[in-house]
C-alpha cells in the first residue's frame, strides 16, 4: 500500500502542528494526504467541509472503503481504531444512524445536561482545592495543568453521566490514553480496544437488569427512533460516549487557557469582563480544535469538488480541469483544524487566537450534518464552568515555560498537548 507521491504526509508524532496545518491549508481546499501509507482526501476549507458533511454519497460504513474491502488495509493500520469499531451512531448511516440518534435525544436532553451543572462545580472545586494545597506547600512550584485540572473534569463528568463507577476511571484513563497514542505497538492497541469493548459489554449487562439513573439506562429504555438498541449498539454507543466525552474536552480547557495565557491583553479584558468567557471557549474551538483530522468517510460513488469549493452532481466537469473527483471508494477526512483557519471564512488573520473576532461561532469544530456532535452543549458547559473558576481561583496563573517548548502529544487525530505546565501564582 503506497500513497501516492504528491500526498501530504500526516505526521503521527504531531512534532510541527502549526506547519503542518498551513502546508494543508496552502495545497488547497481539498488535498492527497498519506495517512500512515493510506492515500485519502482530506477537506480544509470551511465552504467545502459543510457541503461535503451533509452529502450523503459520503458514508460511515467501512465497507465502502476501496483500501479495506481490498486487504490494503488491515487490523495492522495504526489507525484501524478510528473506522473500524463496534456499532455506534459514530459509524452509521441513514436510516439505522437516525434511529440511534432519536434515542440520544430522548435520553440526552438539555435537562439532563443542565443537572450536571452541579457535579462539574464540585469536581471543579475538589480539583481547584488541591492545587491551591499545592501553592501553599510549594509556592512558585510549577504545575501541569493537563493531570491536575484539565485532565481529571471530563472524564469524571461523562462518567457521571453515562453511569460508569468512579473507580473504573483510572483505567479509563489508561486504556484510552493507549489507544489514542500512535506510539503504542499496533498489537498493543488491538488488545486495548478489546479489552475496552469487554469492559462496556459486561457493564451494558448489568444495567440491562438493573437500571440506574444515568444516560446509559435512559439509552436502554428509550423508545422512541424505533427498535431497541441491541446489546453490541449500547456498548458501541456507550463507549463512543466516553472516548468522545473526555478527550475533546481536555484538549478545549487546554485550548483556552494556552490561548489566555499567550495573549495576556486579551486575558485581562476577560477577567475585566469586557469579553464573556463564552467568546473565549468559541475562539480556542476554532483555534486549535480538539479534533484535528477526523477519519473517515468513504465516498459511494465519484464526488466532483470544483476549486471553487463546491460539490457537484457526480459527472459533472472533468477530473483535473475545473476540480478536484473523490473517487468512488476513496477516503475523505475532514481537518477540524486546518477548517479553522480557513482564511476564506475567517479573514487574513485566521492563525490568531482573538477572542473579539465577531465571527468565530463559525467554527466546525463539532462537525456538521447528521454526526454533529451530541455532546457540544455538555463540553460547552463544562469550559464555562471550569475556566472562570481556575482564573478566579488563581488570577496570577501564568506559563512556566516559553511557549514554543509546549510539545503535542503523538495522537494523530486528536488535538493533545503533552503538558501545560504553570505557576499558579499569589
Ligand atoms: C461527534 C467534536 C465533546 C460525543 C463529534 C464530531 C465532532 C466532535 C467534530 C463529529 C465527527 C464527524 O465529523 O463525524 C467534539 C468536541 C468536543 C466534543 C470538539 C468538546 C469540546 C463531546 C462530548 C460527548 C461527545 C462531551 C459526549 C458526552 C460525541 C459522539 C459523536 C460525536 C457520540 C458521534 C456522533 C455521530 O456520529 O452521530 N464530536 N465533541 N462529544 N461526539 Fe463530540
Ligand atoms: C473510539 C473508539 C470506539 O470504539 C469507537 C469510537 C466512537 C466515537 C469516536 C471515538 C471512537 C474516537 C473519538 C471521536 C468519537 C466521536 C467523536 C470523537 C472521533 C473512534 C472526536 C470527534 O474526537
Amino acid at each position: 500500500m503506497n500513497a501516492s507521491p504528491t500526498a501530504l504526509p500526516i505526521d503521527p508524532l504531531v512534532q510541527d502542528l502549526d506547519s503542518e496545518t498551513a502546508r494543508l491549508r496552502a495545497a488547497g481546499p481539498i488535498v492527497r494526504i498519506d495517512l500512515l501509507g493510506a492515500p485519502a482526501w482530506t477537506v480544509t476549507s470551511l465552504g467545502v467541509a459543510r457541503r461535503l458533511l451533509t452529502d450523503p454519497r459520503l458514508v460511515k460504513d467501512i465497507g465502502a472503503w476501496d483500501l479495506f474491502a481490498s486487504g490494503a488495509v488491515t487490523r495492522d493500520w495504526p489507525l484501524i481504531g478510528m473506522v473500524d469499531v463496534p456499532p455506534s451512531m459514530f459509524t452509521t448511516d441513514g436510516a439505522e444512524h437516525r434511529r440511534l440518534r432519536t434515542k440520544i435525544a430522548q435520553a440526552l436532553t438539555p435537562r439532563r445536561v443542565t443537572e450536571l451543572r452541579p457535579v462539574i462545580g464540585t469536581y471543579t472545586e475538589r480539583l481547584l482545592d488541591a492545587m491551591a494545597e499545592r501553592a501553599r506547600t510549594a509556592p512558585g512550584e510549577a504545575v501541569d495543568l493537563k493531570p491536575a485540572f484539565a485532565g481529571p473534569l471530563p472524564m469524571a463528568v461523562v462518567c457521571h453521566l453515562m453511569g460508569v463507577a468512579e473507580s473504573e476511571i483510572p483505567r479509563q484513563m489508561r486504556l484510552w490514553k493507549a489507544f489514542f497514542s500512535m506510539l503504542t505497538p499496533q498489537d498493543e492497541r488491538l488488545a486495548v480496544m478489546a479489552e475496552i469493548y469487554g469492559i462496556f459489554l459486561a457493564m451494558v449487562d448489568e444495567k440491562r437488569t438493573a437500571p440506574g439513573d444515568d444516560l446509559t439506562s435512559a439509552l436502554i429504555l428509550a423508545d422512541q427512533g424505533g427498535a431497541p438498541m441491541s446489546r453490541e449498539e449500547i456498548a458501541g454507543n456507550l463507549q463512543s460516549m466516553i472516548a468522545a466525552g473526555h478527550e475533546t474536552t481536555i484538549a478545549l480547557l487546554l485550548s483556552a487557557v494556552r490561548g489566555l495565557l499567550t495573549h495576556p491583553d486579551q486575558l485581562a479584558l476577560v477577567l475585566a469582563g469586557e469579553v464573556p468567557w463564552e467568546a473565549v471557549i468559541e475562539e480556542a474551538l476554532r483555534w486549535d480544535p480538539p479534533v484535528t483530522h477526523l477519519l473517515m468517510r468513504f465516498a459511494t460513488e465519484d464526488i466532483v469538488v470544483a476549486d471553487g469549493g463546491a460539490p457537484g452532481p457526480s459527472g459533472a466537469g472533468s477530473p483535473g480541469d475545473d476540480g478536484f473527483v473523490i473517487g468512488k471508494g476513496e477516503g475523505v477526512v475532514m481537518s477540524y483544524r486546518a477548517i479553522g483557519r480557513d482564511t476564506g471564512a475567517f479573514g487574513a488573520d485566521a492563525d490568531s487566537f482573538d477572542i473579539t473576532r465577531a465571527d468565530a461561532g463559525r467554527h466546525l469544530a463539532f462537525g456538521h450534518g447528521p454526526h454533529i456532535c451530541p455532546g457540544a452543549a455538555l463540553s460547552r458547559l463544562e469550559a464555562a464552568i471550569a475556566l472562570p473558576a481556575l482564573f478566579a481561583r488563581f488570577p496570577g496563573l501564568r506559563l512556566a515555560v516559553p511557549a514554543e517548548e509546549l510539545r503535542r502529544s503523538p495522537v494523530l487525530t486528536q488535538n493533545d498537548l503533552e503538558a501545560l505546565p504553570v505557576v499558579l501564582g499569589d
